[in-house]
C-alpha cells in the first residue's frame, strides 16, 4: 500500500481510539538515529495532528520519541520539558509503560547535562516500573543507562558491577545497544582495568559498524581508542585519535562529544607536561559547554583549571576558575532540591539499595530486613538484626561486622556469640595479620572463597597459613564484602562456614545487598550520635542542651574558684506540668513547653543562660551575680511566665506557674554539681512552699 494511504488511514484510526499510536511509534523506532529527517517529519505531522484533536495520550507517547529528537540536537532542556509533560499526562491515566519508558528519556537527559543524581532517580524510579510490567528489554535499557551514569560520575566500580549483572543475566544486546555496551565495558576496563581488554571491545564496535549508520557513535569509539593509547603510553596514536573524535562530532553536530573529546583531550596534555595546550582544550570547550548546560563536565574542568593556577601561583586566576566551580556546584545542587527531586519522597540511598535488590534479587525478604535494618539507629541492634536474618538467606558458621577507623587504620570486630550476646575484637591495627579484611577495605572489593586452603594466596601475601593471625582459620568458605557510604569505606562484613564450596555467586550478591542496608544504617547510626553529642541547643524549647549549659556552668565555677567571681544558679521546674499534659495532651505540653522558655530566655539579661536541664527543668547561670540581684531577675521571670496565657484548646487559654530554687556559689564547694544540689533543694522547698514562687538556699 501506498505509505502515504496507510499514514492517512492510521491518523484516522487514532482519532477514534488514541490508544492507536503504534504504527507511529513504529515508524519512529525503526528511523530512529537511521534517517534523522524522516523521524523529525514523522513525528512533528503527526503531533500537530494530535494536538490539533485533543488527543492527550497519543501527544505524550510521541512526545517521547520528539524528546529523543531534541536529545540528539543536544537541545536537553526542550528534552526535558517535552518528556516531563508527557511523564504527567500518562501519570494521570496511569500509563506505566509509557511512564517507564519516560523515565528512561529524562534519565538519559538529566544524565547529559550532569543531573547526575537526578538521572539516577529517574533511572531506578524506571527500572522499578519496568519490573512491575515484566518489561525485560525496557529493563535492561534502564540499567544499561544507569551503569553509563555511573561511567560519567566516574564510579566505575558500580559501573562495573552494573555491567556484570548485564552480562551474567545474558540478556540480548542488539544493534545499537551492543554499540553502547561495548563502549562502556572500554571505557570501564581503561579507567580500572585492562587497556588492552579495552581495544579489544573497541575493536568489536568497529564490526559492528558494518552494519549500522554509525554517525551517531564514531567520535565517542574513536575518543575512546584515544584514551585506551594514552594508557598505553602511546600519546602519539592517541592526538591523532582525539583529532579525529573531535572532527567527528564537529560533522555530526554532536555537541556533547565534542566537549567530551575536548575534555580528555587536554588532559593528555595536561598529563604530558604540555600544559599551555591543555588550557587550550579546555577553554574552547568550556563556551560550548556553557551554551549546552553541560554542568557535569564544565564542574570537573573548572576544578582542573583551578588546580592548575593555583599551582602556578597565578592567584587571580586560580579565584576566577574557583568561584565558576562554585557557582556550577550551586547549580547542580540547586537542580537537585527542585520540585522533581521532591517528587521522590524517599531518600536517595534507600532508593539506590533498591536498585541493588533488583539487580541481585528479587526476594520480599530482602527488602523487609533492610527496612528494619534503616529503621535501626543503633549500631548493636542491628548487629542483632541482620546475624538473626542472616541464616535464614544462607549457610552461615560465623557472621561479623567490622568498623574501620580510617584515622587510626584500626578494625573492631564485632559478632553476636552462641548466646546471644555481642562480642568485640579489637580495635586491632589493619595491617597485623587481618589480611583478608585488609584486602577488602583496601581494594574496595569483595572475596568469595570457596576453599581457604587453597585460595588465600590469591589475596595475601604470606607464604604459610601459619602467619594468619584473623579468626578464620576454622572456616573453609568466606565471604568479604565493603561497606562504604559516599564513597567513604566504614567497615566490612563477613559471612563463613566450616565446609567448602559453601557459598555462591548469588550469596554474594545477598551479601552485597545487605551490606548496603547496613552501610546506609550503620552511617544513620554514626550521623545519629554525632548529632546527639554535638547538639549545643535542645531540640524542642531551643535553649541551651543540657551538656552545652553544664559546660558553661563548670567555665563559670572555673572563675569562681579562681578568680572569686561571683556566681549564682537556679533550678526551674514548671508546676504541675503533668496536668497539664493529661488535660490537653502531649502536643499542647511541648507548645506550652516551648512558650515558657521562650518567656525565660526573653526576661533574663543578656549575659545570663539558660539551659534545659531535663524534661520540664531548666537550668540558669548568672555568672558575676550576687543573690540579691539574681533574685530579683528570678522573681521577674517567674512574674512574666505566670503572666502569659497559653492557648491549650480552641478557646482556652491557662496560666502555667514555674517555681524557682536559687543558691549563690559559696567558698568551700567543691564544684558546679554540688551548686547545682542545692539549688535543687531550694527548689524543692518552692515546691513544698507553695509552687510559683523562688526560694533561697541560705534562708531555708
Ligand atoms: P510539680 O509541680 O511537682 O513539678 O509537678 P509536675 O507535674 O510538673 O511533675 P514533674 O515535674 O515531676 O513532672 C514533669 C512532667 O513533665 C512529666 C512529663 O509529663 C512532663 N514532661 C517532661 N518532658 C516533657 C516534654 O518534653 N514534653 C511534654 N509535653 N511534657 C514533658
Ligand atoms: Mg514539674
Amino acid at each position: 500500500m501506498d505509505f502515504y494511504l496507510q499514514y492517512k488511514e492510521q491518523l484516522d484510526m487514532l482519532l477514534k481510539d488514541e490508544d492507536n499510536v503504534n504504527f507511529f511509534c513504529e515508524l519512529a523506532h525503526k528511523s530512529f538515529r537511521q534517517d534523522t529527517e524522516f523521524y523529525r517529519y514523522i513525528l512533528e505531522s503527526t503531533l500537530s495532528f494530535t494536538k490539533l484533536n485533543n488527543l492527550h495520550k497519543a501527544t505524550a507517547w510521541l512526545n517521547n520519541y520528539y524528546c529523543w529528537y531534541y536529545f540528539d540536537m543536544s537541545k536537553y532542556k526542550e528534552a526535558i520539558e517535552v518528556a516531563l509533560d508527557a511523564y504527567n499526562v500518562l501519570e494521570k491515566y496511569g500509563n506505566k509503560n509509557g511512564m517507564a519508558r519516560l523515565c528512561n528519556s529524562l534519565m538519559s537527559c538529566y544524565s547529559q547535562i550532569g543531573q547526575i543524581e537526578l538521572s539516577n532517580e529517574w533511572g531506578i524510579k524506571g527500572v522499578e516500573m519496568a519490573e512491575e510490567i515484566h518489561d525485560d528489554e525496557l529493563l535492561l535499557v534502564l540499567i544499561l543507562n544507569i551503569g553509563i551514569g555511573y561511567i560519567q560520575l566516574e564510579n566505575f566500580k558500580k559501573a562495573k558491577e552494573i555491567f556484570n549483572y548485564i552480562k551474567a543475566m545474558d540478556y540480548k544486546l542488539v544493534g545499537e545497544r551492543k554499540i553502547t555496551f561495548s563502549q562502556c565495558i572500554a571505557e570501564i576496563e581503561i579507567n580500572i582495568g585492562d587497556v588492552n581488554k579495552a581495544i579489544k571491545e573497541i575493536q568489536k564496535v568497529y564490526e559492528l559498524f558494518r552494519n549500522i549508520n554509525y554517525e551517531f557513535f564514531i567520535s565517542e569509539t574513536k575518543k575512546l581508542e584515544a584514551m585506551a593509547y594514552c594508557k598505553l603510553y602511546d600519546y602519539e596514536k592517541a592526538d591523532m585519535l582525539f583529532k579525529e573524535s573531535y572532527d567527528f562530532a564537529v560533522k555530526f553536530n554532536q555537541n556533547f562529544e565534542l566537549c567530551h573529546t575536548l575534555v580528555k583531550w587536554s588532559d593528555m596534555y595536561i598529563k604530558t607536561s604540555q600544559v599551555e595546550k591543555g588550557i587550550e582544550k579546555l577553554e574552547e570547550f568550556i563556551p560550548i559547554a556553557k551554551e549546552y548546560d553541560f554542568y557535569q563536565l564544565l564542574r570537573f574542568s573548572y576544578y582542573k583549571l583551578y588546580n592548575i593556577y593555583k599551582k602556578r601561583e597565578d592567584l587571580g586566576k586560580a579565584l576566577f576558575y574557583l568561584e565558576e566551580y562554585t557557582s556550577v556546584d550551586e547549580k547542580i545542587y540547586n537542580f537537585q532540591s527542585s520540585q522533581w527531586m521532591a517528587k521522590f519522597d524517599a531518600s536517595h540511598s534507600e532508593r539506590e539499595a533498591n536498585l541493588y535488590k533488583i539487580l541481585y534479587d528479587k526476594t520480599e525478604l530482602l527488602s523487609s530486613i533492610g527496612k528494619e535494618i534503616i529503621s535501626t539507629l543503633d549500631e548493636n541492634n542491628i548487629l542483632k538484626v541482620i546475624s538473626k536474618e542472616i541464616h535464614k538467606l544462607m549457610k552461615t558458621d560465623m557472621f561479623s561486622i567490622a568498623v574501620y577507623n580510617e584515622e587510626t587504620n584500626e578494625i573492631t570486630y564485632k559478632y553476636i556469640d552462641d548466646y546471644g550476646n555481642i562480642n568485640l575484637k579489637g580495635p586491632v591495627k589493619l595491617d597485623e595479620g587481618n589480611y583478608l579484611t585488609g584486602y577488602c577495605i583496601e581494594h574496595k572489593e569483595d572475596i568469595l572463597i570457596q576453599n581457604f586452603n587453597n585460595e588465600f594466596k590469591k589475596y595475601v601475601k604470606i607464604d604459610s597459613i601459619d602467619e594468619y593471625s584473623d579468626q578464620n582459620i576454622d572456616f573453609s568458605s568466606l565471604m568479604y564484602t565493603p561497606m562504604i557510604v559516599r564513597g567513604k569505606i566504614i567497615g566490612i562484613m563477613t559471612v563463613q562456614a566450616k565446609d567448602e564450596n559453601v557459598y555462591t555467586q548469588n550469596d554474594m550478591s545477598t551479601l552485597k545487598v545487605l551490606s548496603n542496608y547496613v552501610s546506609i544504617a550503620l552511617d544513620n547510626a554514626i550521623s545519629y550520635k554525632k548529632m546527639e553529642s554535638i547538639a549545643i541547643y535542645d531540640n524542642l524549647t531551643g535553649l541551651l542542651s543540657r551538656r552545652e549549659i553544664l559546660k558553661i556552668g563548670n567555665a563559670a565555677f572555673k572563675h569562681f574558684n579562681s578568680y572569686k567571681e561571683k556566681l549564682t544558679i537556679a533550678m526551674i521546674d514548671i508546676d504541675k506540668f503533668k496536668d497539664v499534659n493529661d488535660t490537653y495532651g502531649h502536643v499542647i505540653g511541648d507548645r506550652v513547653l516551648r512558650e515558657i522558655a521562650e518567656s525565660i530566655t526573653k526576661n533574663v539579661r543578656k549575659a545570663d543562660f539558660a539551659g534545659r536541664y531535663g524534661g520540664d527543668e531548666f537550668l540558669l547561670v548568672f555568672p558575676n551575680t550576687k543573690i540579691d540581684r539574681a533574685k530579683t531577675i528570678a522573681e521577674r521571670v517567674r512574674k512574666l511566665v505566670y503572666g502569659k496565657k497559653h492557648l491549650v484548646d480552641k478557646n482556652k487559654k491557662i496560666n502555667v506557674s514555674i517555681s524557682i530554687g536559687l543558691y549563690e556559689l559559696e567558698d568551700g564547694v567543691d564544684d558546679l554539681m554540688s551548686g547545682i544540689k542545692r539549688a535543687d533543694i531550694a527548689l524543692y522547698g518552692a515546691k513544698n512552699k507553695s509552687r510559683n514562687c523562688v526560694v533561697i538556699y541560705n534562708e531555708m
